[in-house]
């Protein structure tokens, strides 16, 4: 395996990138209520631009992540037998991976470190970091989705067992049966001796929350504003960016963040690459986001209905974020 490959994961796909993207528009903007994936934030403007969110004061949930990481790192990476693969899913610019890593390159541990992003930019930035500070470090990045990171789970299950990474509550961006759908394909194809690691932002003062999705700098309203420039830059349209206002709510009920962006104006967008347009009224809403909190309970459940078996609970000291080490609950009969 060469050191610093990095493989672009959506080469040979049947449908390109565009294509997605004009898809999901079509389908999200001619529903009602109107709504648009979060997984299109992230370009590479919208990866630097969530870089810089998660160096806000009020984006608490990398500060407490990265806490966890600092104390209990070493006791997550050392719950796999040697060697093995570190798998980042959502690695992003992997600042809060480099604890483990830099821990794991001191002690000498045969690891290989397979970050899995869909922004180039981002992938080539944490490449580049790495061979900066840990040249040592053998590395294969994959710039894709999920579920390219899921295939490679699948064609590499002979060779080493792997901790996977689903950090940062990434996993909040699922509504509950998604959660469950794509926890459950992890589970499928990993082996018996594989580690999970999954975030999750626990339910917390309900203020705190506001204020992480809605900074006092405006960075959080440039991120999702930046899915109306992806658009009209790679689409072809013309949504006057201006005429739409950044708001994030909490959703007590469904114990989720929700983004949206509002209309501040009726305006009709025309969408080259679809040739159709969107009327918008004043004040209506595009969601744009999930973002999930849990109690500790619901993650019990969560594990549990996805086919795992919680061997650790790691928390930041105020109890706000918890880094959980899941095993897979299958019976040796049913294979590695
Ligand atoms: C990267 C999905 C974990 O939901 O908190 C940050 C993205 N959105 N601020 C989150 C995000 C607005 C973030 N995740």
């Amino acid at each position: 395996m060469k050191h610093y490959e990095v493989i672009d994961a959506h080469a040979g796909a049947a449908v390109s990138g565009a294509e997605e993207l004009a898809y999901e528009v079509l389908v999200g903007l001619s529903s009602t209520p109107k709504r648009l994936p979060s997984r299109y934030f992230y370009d590479d403007a919208g990866s630097a631009l969530f870089a810089r969110i998660m160096r806000l004061p009020e984006y608490y949930p990398t500060d407490c992540e990265r806490e966890i990481l600092e104390t209990s790192g070493a006791e997550i990476s050392a719950t796999m037998e040697r060697p093995f693969n570190l798998v980042d899913l959502g690695a992003g610019d992997g600042d809060k991976t480099l604890i483990l890593l830099r821990d794991l390159v001191a002690r000498d541990v045969d690891v290989v470190y397979v970050p899995i992003d869909i922004s180039e930019g981002a992938m080539q930035g944490l490449v580049a970091r790495i061979r900066e500070e840990l040249p040592t470090l053998q590395v294969q990045g994959l710039v894709g989705e999920y579920a390219q990171g899921v295939r490679w789970l699948a064609a590499n299950r002979e060779e080493r067992a792997n901790l996977i990474l689903f950090l940062g509550s990434n996993v909040g961006n699922f509504d509950m049966p998604s959660a469950r759908g794509f926890l459950g394909r992890l589970w499928a194809h990993m082996r018996l001796d594989d580690r999970l690691v999954v975030g999750f932002d626990l339910k917390k003062d309900i203020e705190k929350l506001l204020a992480a999705y809605n900074d006092s700098e405006g960075v959080t309203a440039q991120f999702n504003l930046n899915l109306l420039h992806r658009i009209n830059r790679e689409l072809g349209a013309d949504f006057q960016v201006s005429g739409f206002r950044h708001y994030g709510t909490y959703d007590v009920k469904s114990g989720a963040m929700k983004s949206y962006l509002v209309s501040l104006e009726r305006q009709e967008v025309r969408v080259e690459a679809l040739e159709r347009s969107f009327v918008f009224d004043p004040w209506e809403p595009i969601h744009t986001e999930y973002s999930y909190k849990y109690l500790r309970s619901d993650v019990d459940q969560l594990a549990d209905d996805s086919g795992f078996v919680v061997v650790a609970r790691h928390e930041d000291r105020q109890g706000w974020f918890m880094d959980d080490v899941w095993k897979p609950r299958r019976s040796p009969k049913l294979g590695t």
